[in-house]
């Protein structure tokens, strides 16, 4: 057992999950196509998030199987939320649809069927005393509004997006408390498919509308976190980062300074503007070198100075190592988030390199920088799982990834750092964003359905169901 960590009374353990990748329900209850609806599964879905020219149409010949079916949570929600609050979690982090709220994203009047399920949904919580935390927007938007309004490059995108989220915190002021915006808002950069709703055609485009279709974001996010203050006094919303402290390769300054720039520019950058309230000023250089412009307003820069977050909520997966000079070979070993090879650390089977004091480091930096409530809302494993002839799944390696990364978490409330609460990704199998395939599973809960899309959709509690059931029960002293 690993050391006792001192985590605060009221600590919000849980698990968390988005609407594209668990609800299925496809074309169900008037629910409107979505960014995740049109991409394929498999080494497509790699190549498509990753190398210019998408072009956002449903190819009736392929199979879009793992989002259109999720693990059908849309049905089978109040078995989940039981097998939730068995574990005893104190919270669960959710997102809702927005194509099931404004199936188009463009119309006037939201639609009722898809209200109706949060409504259930967040009864369904309430009645075990889940809190649910609610992604605004989670790598899902109305696909009309990529197609024929070009994602969030365009401005009009704030004004939908604000209709949305006032319908939703109007809906749901007495079911809902913490709230947040958009989910990895900073991972724009790597894939805006996702998170910005546009492809990019050419490499070349890359700068000036990822930076425009941020400033929209931000705005939007300043909306919806004046809207949420107003509409639900007392309640609190955070943005929401994927953070990878990045690490000089050695002690070279020139390294040094690279690897600095590189997290100043993806760790910091989103945060500053939406917790600090303003551009900073290492970004001028950047935005002329790159010959950004950014069309802004009259207006913006004093809501994104009063429309400021409660709290950070981020997700820790891995740590990059940096350096200036890379070699052929080296480029493409690193992580999913860039960078070269670690020599001190181990990788998933996916080559997402596993590092636990990553996440001490990241909660003090951010701590240090921003002195505002963190929230570890994504954190987790990715591993093949294997059922035995028993039925049982025997877990270990997801044991032994979540103590050392809990530990982490304990460790950085030792050192001062104020901690809301800790919710592991996927805790529930669930399709894999990346992969778009369900064998890259997270949960504590195995889902019985594969790749090709067979499979009972069965849940069976695995080894680490019980463990994690202990660690919530001793606010996690047992480890
Ligand atoms: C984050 C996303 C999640 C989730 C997770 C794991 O980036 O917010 O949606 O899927 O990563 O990634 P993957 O499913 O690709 O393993």
């Amino acid at each position: 057992m690993t050391k006792n960590t001192r985590f605060p009374e009221g600590f919000l353990w849980g698990g968390a999950t988005a609407a594209n990748q668990l609800e299925g329900g496809f074309g169900e209850g008037n629910k409107g196509l979505n960014i995740a609806d049109v991409l394929p599964g498999g080494k497509e879905r790699l190549k498509v998030l990753s190398e210019p020219g998408f072009d956002w149409e449903i190819d009736k010949n392929k199979y879009y199987y793992p989002n259109h079916l999720g693990i059908d949570f849309y049905h089978r929600y109040k078995e989940d939320i039981a097998l939730f609050a068995e574990m005893g979690f104190k919270t669960y982090r959710l997102s809702i649809a927005w194509s099931r709220i404004f199936p188009n994203g463009d119309e006037l009047e939201p639609n009722e069927e898809g209200l109706a399920f949060y409504d259930r949904v967040f009864d369904e919580l309430a009645k075990y005393d889940i809190e649910p935390v609610v992604t605004l927007s989670h790598y899902e938007m109305p696909l009309n509004l990529v197609k024929n309004y070009g994602g969030w490059r365009n401005r009009e995108l704030i004004t939908f997006f604000e209709r949305y989220v006032e319908t939703v915190l109007n809906r749901y002021k007495d079911k809902v408390k913490y709230w947040l915006t958009f989910n990895e808002i900073n991972s724009g950069f790597m894939m805006p498919i996702m998170g910005l709703g546009f492809a990019i055609q050419k490499e070349e485009d890359r700068y000036q509308p990822t930076f425009q279709a941020l400033h929209h974001q931000f705005v939007a996010s300043a909306l919806a976190v004046n809207a949420a203050h107003r509409i639900i006094p007392g309640s609190q919303v955070g943005c929401m980062i994927i953070y990878a402290p990045v690490y000089s390769y050695d002690s070279n300054p020139e390294n040094v300074m690279y690897a600095h720039e590189e997290s100043r520019l993806f760790n910091n950058f989103c945060t500053d503007v939406q917790v600090r309230g303003k551009y900073p000023t290492f970004i001028n250089r950047y935005f002329k070198e790159h010959d950004i412009n950014i069309e802004m307003e009259d207006g913006d820069l004093e809501l994104i100075k009063e429309g400021t977050v409660d709290f950070i909520s981020l997700s820790y997966y891995m740590s990059r190592t940096e350096r200036k000079e890379k070699t052929t070979d080296e480029i493409g070993q690193g992580n999913m988030v860039g960078g070269v090879k670690n020599p001190f650390l181990k990788a998933s089977d996916w080559g997402w390199e596993i590092d636990p004091t990553g996440l001490r480091i990241t909660l003090n930096e951010l701590y240090d920088r921003y002195e505002v409530p963190l929230f570890v809302v994504e954190n987790g494993l990715g591993a093949y799982d294997k059922v035995e002839e028993d039925g049982s799944i025997q877990d270990d390696y997801r044991i032994e990834y979540l103590r050392e990364h809990i530990n982490a978490v304990g460790e950085a409330i030792e050192d001062g750092v104020e901690v809301m609460g800790y919710t592991s990704w996927g805790c529930i199998d669930l399709v894999s964003a990346s992969t778009g395939e369900m064998s890259k599973r997270y949960g504590f809960i195995y889902v019985d359905l594969d790749d090709e899309g067979n499979g009972t959709l069965e849940r069976k509690k695995k080894k680490s169901f019980c463990w994690y059931k202990d660690v919530i029960a001793t606010n996690g002293e047992k480890l």
